[in-house]
């Protein structure tokens, strides 16, 4: 999760030549990328080697992923002439999403028997770039417009959801078995504002992937008091970050969703007696759910000893 490939020496030398963006829409060079940290790591599934920014730019919006910052967007998104100019080309169609479809049924090929999961920026998570031009730390330009500007924001949040949908589906359709939706930033939200405001558009995301035919998992950071309404938005699986074990969030969810999560990306750099006892209690706590997805609360940071993740899934399986 999080641009774990990040961490690995192969991906810093298959990427050294090509920015960011470039890399997503090299079909061949995507799918080698999506490989790598299966073969080094072990792991049961693969996450295409993407950017939730991805499907954006194939609409047309002018953005770019800088390094060591994350999307830069050339004309943030404040006004209704803002969103109206944004959406005026519509989401991206089947042929503009052609370099994300190849690049998936490489990697599929690839794969062989290991399965291969797609995702989306979730119509918020999108908006919080979208608004404040780039990363931001409470995502108040995004949730201002929501207050502001209602108009302006639930066009937005159509839009959003258009390009989400349309870049999951052309995963699935292209061979994706399971697909994540990632709301990273709107655990900046209360519970009500989510409701009201966002959660019509992701629900309309999911609804795209369920009627393709595939199981759907729903992540945010800092969700812990929106975990029963991101499993409302229409997730099969809710993915939790490192705040909340993994027993009080199934709680919370009244013990029949699955989870995700939620090993804490800050104990990687632990000593291995520590970060062992943390796995170990990650996977019992999982246990009070109908099923558990092993997976980190949030990112690998790029900084991340690749060994140690290699060590944690070999620990975990042998639970
Ligand atoms: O792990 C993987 O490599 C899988 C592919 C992947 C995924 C699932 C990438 C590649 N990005 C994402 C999702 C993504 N991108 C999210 C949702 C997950 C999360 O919460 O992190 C978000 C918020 C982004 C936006 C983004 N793209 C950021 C974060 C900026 C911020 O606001 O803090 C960054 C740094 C990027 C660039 C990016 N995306 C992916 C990679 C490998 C990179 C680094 C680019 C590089 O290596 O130069």
């Amino acid at each position: 999760m999080r641009q774990a490939g990040r961490s690995l020496p192969e991906y810093r030398e298959a990427r050294a030549s090509t920015t960011m963006l470039e890399a997503c829409l090299d079909p061949d060079l995507a799918a080698e990328i999506t490989c790598q940290p299966v073969r080094r790591h072990g792991v049961d599934a693969a996450i295409f080697f993407s950017d939730i920014v991805v499907p954006l730019a194939l609409a047309g919006v002018d953005v770019t992923i800088e390094p060591g910052v994350g999307p830069v967007f050339a004309h943030p998104v404040r006004t209704v002439a803002d969103v109206a100019a944004l959406t005026e080309a519509g989401p991206p169609d089947a042929a503009a999403l052609e370099p994300v479809a190849a690049g998936v049924r490489a990697a599929v090929a690839l794969l062989g028997e290991t399965p291969l999961i797609g995702f989306a920026g979730a119509p918020f998570t999108l908006a919080a770039y979208l608004a404040q031009g780039r990363a931001s730390r409470d995502h108040l330009a995004a949730r201002r417009l929501m207050h502001t500007d209602p108009a302006a924001w639930s066009a937005l949040m159509d839009f959003a959801a258009a390009v989400s949908a349309a870049f999951l589906v052309a995963q699935i359709r292209a061979g994706a078995v399971a697909v994540q939706l990632f709301d990273s930033w709107v655990g900046s939200l209360r519970e009500s504002d989510y409701r009201a405001h966002v959660l019509p558009a992701s629900a309309a995301v999911l609804a795209a992937a369920k009627a393709e035919g595939v199981p759907t998992v729903h992540f945010g950071t800092g969700t812990g008091e929106l975990l029963t309404a991101l499993r409302d938005a229409g997730a099969d699986v809710v993915g939790v970050d490192h705040r909340v074990t993994l027993d009080a969030a199934v709680g919370r969810l009244g013990g029949t969703t699955p989870v995700q999560g939620n090993i804490d990306p800050a104990l990687l750099a632990a000593p291995w007696p520590v970060l062992e006892a943390h796995v170990r209690d990650v996977v019992d706590r999982g246990r009070a759910a109908p099923g558990h997805v092993v997976n980190l609360g949030h990112g690998v940071p790029p900084d991340a000893d690749p060994d140690v993740l290699t060590r944690i899934v070999r620990l975990v399986h042998s639970l």
